[in-house]
């Protein structure tokens, strides 16, 4: 039995959701932070990229938003994705991101972003040259290379490949043995300027690995799995916590090439990350909160103007199709979308990005509708997410 999809105005009266961006929880939205404090109180700007895929902006940011000093945000295009807007690159000639202007003066280079951001407003409990964080600042860059060695570059044999998982496995043992070294789950006796600092990276090494290695290193490995955990009770780690599908898909450009090794769990991997179902999977053990479909739902009807103009699909055909999967969404009746819409649907679960357009579980919950909507129509793909670039997510095409 299937019933027609509800109109636009009919879905608007299903969600009440609404957050402030400004003075609420973290979120990748805001253009002003405030923490309850006065815009008159800002003396800091920070520069990151449009889409927070950028790991060195996400050490910045949740270091911010831990500390609770009031900013503004700028949003820069990044240039796997498009062009680099020409008032950033008067102002950083390199146009690397990220970058903080604090009272006037710019700092580039996330490191010296952190120390100068110490050096006013004080340390994120340990600072960055402590000398308890110092060797783990130290541990984070050699698990990166070791991350790198694995991920980034082909092999020639399954043998090749093994040798750099064992090299990570290697590095992973020692992050491991220093998160044991404290009672808590953190690296140090409290949530410190040393987790920030591993955050970026550990979370797309968790990503990255599930999907083009078969390897879960969250589950794998208990320290890091505490880890996890503890930094997930935090809302300001929540708030800049991507998911599996937008991590495996921003990194290839960024990284130039992700390299799978063909090992059955990848392949297993693959297919739940790209096509579901995507609860379940180890990017998140947080419970779900009961208004994920809700955010969903008042995320897309805000964009929902561009959403249907970028879709390669015809407007109409996609406005109904999206309409059927948001009914699906929110009241459980099937509408059957047009036919031929399968593939426009699929290009839409492909594009949706945590935190960029929505939370993780928000996100989870729209790819499952899209998807279960679109199969009722047909099995096909949209078009595939390229790996060179993605100017499919220019900035300039989401304007409003
Ligand atoms: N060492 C720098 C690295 C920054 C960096 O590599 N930024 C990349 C993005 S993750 C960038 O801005 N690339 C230029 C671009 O993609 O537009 C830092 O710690 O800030």
């Amino acid at each position: 039995m299937t019933t027609h999809p509800l109109t636009w105005t009919e879905l608007e009266a299903l969600t009440d959701f609404e957050i402030d961006t400004v003075n609420g929880p973290t979120n990748a939205q805001a253009r002003l932070r405030l923490f309850g404090q006065n815009e008159s109180d800002v003396r800091v700007t920070l520069y990151r990229d449009n889409h927070a895929w950028c790991p060195y902006c996400q050490k910045v940011w949740l270091w911010l938003e831990e500390k609770q000093i009031p900013y503004r945000i700028k949003k820069v295009t990044m240039f796997c994705y498009g062009t680099k807007e020409s008032w950033y690159k008067r102002k950083v000639p390199s146009g690397m991101l990220p970058a903080l202007e604090l009272d006037g003066r710019m700092i580039t280079e996330s490191d010296d972003i952190l120390m100068a951001l110490e050096q006013v407003f004080g340390p994120n409990v340990f600072g960055m040259n402590d000398s308890k964080v110092l060797p783990l600042r130290q541990l984070e860059r050699l698990l990166f290379r070791a991350w790198c060695g694995w991920l980034c570059y082909p092999t020639r044999s399954q043998g090749q490949d093994q040798r750099n998982k064992e090299q990570f496995i290697g590095v992973v043992r020692k992050v491991e043995e220093a998160l044991g070294r404290t009672p808590g789950p953190y690296f140090l006796e409290e949530f410190s300027t040393a987790d920030v600092v591993f955050t970026p990276y550990v979370e797309r090494m968790n990503a990255s690995l599930y999907y083009y290695k078969g390897y879960s290193m969250r589950e794998e490995n208990p320290g890091l799995s505490a880890w996890f955990d503890a930094m997930e009770s935090r809302p300001t780690y929540r708030g800049t916590q991507s998911d599996f599908h937008t991590h495996v898909h921003d990194l290839p450009p960024q990284m130039g090439g992700c390299y799978e090794n063909g090992e059955p769990q990848a392949r297993i991997n693959q297919k739940r990350v790209d096509n579901g179902p995507w609860t379940g999977l180890p990017d998140v053990k947080y419970p779900e909160p009961e208004n994920s479909r809700a955010e969903a739902l008042q995320r897309v009807i805000k964009h929902r103007t561009n959403i249907i103009k970028v879709n390669p699909a015809d407007d109409q055909l996609f406005d109904e199709a999206l309409r059927c999967a948001l009914t699906y969404m929110m009241t459980g009746e099937i509408s059957t979308p047009p036919s031929g819409s399968d593939v426009a649907l699929r290009y839409l679960r492909d594009r949706i990005n945590v935190p960029r357009d929505l939370s993780i579980y928000a996100a989870k919950r729209l790819r499952e509708a899209l998807e279960e909507t679109a199969a009722l129509v047909g099995d096909r793909q949209g078009s595939p997410i390229p790996v060179q670039h993605r100017r499919d997510q220019d900035p300039v095409n989401f304007a409003s």
